[in-house]
């Protein structure tokens, strides 16, 4: 498209193909995705930013300590805590008076949401990323409304339950491979993907460790790497803890990531991490 001002013209910037996020994945550095949960009953900060205010005061702290993305849910989706189905129109009931103001933040938003009907009310508010913990697999409707709004998605390995028994890697791997596929048959560019083992979800706290320690496992799909340790059970496994006592594994857990080619990090407390992140990369370039 061109646009004819006075006597010259003046081309109309090309549209990205992998948009806000691949532009901040050129960066070429770790990035940081800040959890905001709309939610009552979230494993680790469940109530306390239900209240619209309170929540849109969190991104903007979120923001002013550095995050690069914002995550946003309205529904829990801890895997074994109980959590209870929030119906559609209680879900975007908590996000309305919430969303728009968390976009006009500037950062990209991710919606955090197993309904393709949030995902494409979010999308159509601003959104641009859909952040799937079903990795497309639950609802058929999912890449089809990522597809059609040109939007970026997070495709997040599930299970139903853990299994001790099973190869974690090799289930992450075929699970990841079954996702791509619908993708690419929906028609979601594939600039526009990222991957995330789930850690914690259907997994055991060695599975959960063992998909940090080998996610180059993954790197042959070419594609950038999600990882959301964050409070997760596995840290308590490790050393009795309740969630929001688990600061400083989450930190351990998000570094090893990094330096294993975690491309974004999912976490709740976003200063200490920035911090965490800037001195290991310090510490790197001085080798
Ligand atoms: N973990 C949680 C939720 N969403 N999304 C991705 N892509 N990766 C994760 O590891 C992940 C996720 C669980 O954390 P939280 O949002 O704090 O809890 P809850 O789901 O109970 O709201």
């Amino acid at each position: 498209m061109a646009t004819s001002v006075s006597h010259c013209t003046v081309a109309a910037p090309a549209p990205e193909p992998g948009g806000a996020l691949a532009r901040l994945l050129a960066e070429a550095r770790p990035l940081v995705m800040g959890v905001l949960n709309v939610t009552p009953d979230s494993f680790s900060d469940g109530g306390r930013f239900l209240d619209p205010q309170a929540a849109i005061g969190h991104a903007r702290r979120l923001v002013a300590e550095g995050a690069d993305i914002l995550d946003v849910g309205a529904e829990s989706t801890r895997p074994y805590g109980g959590a209870v189905a929030v119906p559609l129109a209680e879900e975007r009931a908590r996000l309305a008076p919430v969303l728009p103001d968390v976009i006009a933040l500037g950062l990209p938003v991710s919606i955090d949401t197993l309904k393709p009907a949030v995902a494409a009310w979010a999308l159509e508010r601003g959104a641009a990323i859909v952040n799937d913990v079903w990795g497309l697999q639950r609802d058929p409707d999912m890449a089809r409304v990522i597809a059609e709004h040109g939007a970026s998605v997070v495709i997040m390995h599930n299970r139903e339950s853990a299994d001790p028994g099973i190869d974690i890697i090799a289930e992450v791997t075929a699970f990841f491979a079954r996702s791509l596929d619908i993708a690419a048959r929906a028609g979601i560019a594939r600039e526009r993907i990222v991957l995330d083992p789930g850690i914690g979800f259907g997994k055991t706290a060695e599975q959960s460790i063992a998909c940090i320690a080998r996610l180059d496992a993954w790197r042959g799909f070419g594609l950038p790497l999600l990882v959301g340790a964050s409070r997760k059970r596995f840290i308590h496994s490790l050393t009795p803890s309740d969630p929001m006592e688990r600061l400083g594994g989450s930190l351990a857990a998000h570094l090893l990531a990094v330096d294993n080619g975690a491309a974004i990090v999912r976490v709740h407390d976003v200063a200490p991490t920035v911090q965490a992140l800037a001195v290991a990369a310090a510490i790197r370039r001085a080798r």
